[in-house]
């Protein structure tokens, strides 16, 4: 399963580029990079300081919670995520794989620091290592490498797959919208499930227009 923004949408969080992902007029592709961090580091950390406290505030909906029941009763299952929001682990899925990172990981620009920091909001921004250099949100920015453990997990589980279920995600981002390609390749079923359609809902085998929330607890509940 390959699952994003849209799977957080019910839980209250706006989608990248759908209607309420803008954040004072930048668009995410503005402020998710390293140019724009090394710019103004500030500003940066102001927009990921505030997704932190609307994060705070919100709980998994009904597809997070199917997916981590889902789990449990299907042991080859592995779950890759394009989203940074740690819903998932909060609905009780184990072993996700983030091959965007996590927005509650902080980590050094300068030394090897990295933690798991869920203060909101951080008391002061930037926040500092303790080796005085500015920390960054442990997230991959556009122009950056994925995780080579979690791209290379996430890669081996798409092509190892009979079925591949993508959910929530415009596909627009690469390279983690490839591993529908490759599921495909590879011989798997692939069912889609989205609000709309998608550069890929009609290369995949079964496209289901609808909301996650409302969709995944009876497809999952076979
Ligand atoms: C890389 C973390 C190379 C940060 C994110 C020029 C220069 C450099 C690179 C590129 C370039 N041009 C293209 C690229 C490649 C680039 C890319 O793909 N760009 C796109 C915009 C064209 N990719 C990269 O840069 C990647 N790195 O290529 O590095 C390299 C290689 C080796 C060595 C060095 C370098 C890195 C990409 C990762 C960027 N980071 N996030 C953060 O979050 O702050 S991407 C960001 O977009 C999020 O992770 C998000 O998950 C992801 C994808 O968006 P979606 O999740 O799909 O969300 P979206 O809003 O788009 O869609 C929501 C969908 O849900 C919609 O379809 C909607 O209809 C649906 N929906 C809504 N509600 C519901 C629903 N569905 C069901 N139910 C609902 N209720
Ligand atoms: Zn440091």
């Amino acid at each position: 399963m390959l699952t994003g923004a849209g799977v957080s949408a019910e839980s209250g969080v706006p989608t990248f580029r759908g209607a309420g992902g803008l954040w004072r007029s930048f668009r995410a592709e503005d402020l998710a990079t390293a140019a724009a961090f090394a710019r103004d580091p500030r500003l940066v950390w102001e927009w990921y300081d505030w997704r932190r406290r609307q994060l705070a505030a919100v709980r998994p909906n009904t597809a997070h919670d199917a997916l981590a029941s889902f789990a449990a009763r299907a042991p080859g299952f592995t779950l890759v995520t394009q989203n940074v929001d740690g819903l998932h682990d909060a609905a009780g899925s184990a072993d996700v794989i983030k091959v965007h990172g996590d927005i509650w990981d902080l980590r050094c620009t300068r030394c090897g620091f990295a933690a798991r920091d869920t203060r909101v909001p951080l008391p002061e921004l930037p926040p500092r290592c303790t080796c005085g250099a500015t920390l960054r949100p442990g997230v991959v920015w556009f122009g950056e490498a994925l995780p080579a453990d979690a791209w290379a997990r996430a890669q081996n589980a798409a092509v190892s797959c009979g079925v591949f279920l993508v959910v929530g995600t415009s596909a627009l981002v690469y390279p983690a919208a490839g591993l529908i390609d490759m599921a495909k390749a590879a011989g798997a079923g692939v069912i889609e499930v989205n609000l709309d359609d998608t550069p890929y809902s009609a290369l995949v085998d079964v496209s289901l227009r609808g909301k996650a929330g409302e969709l995944l607890p009876s497809l999952l509940a076979c």
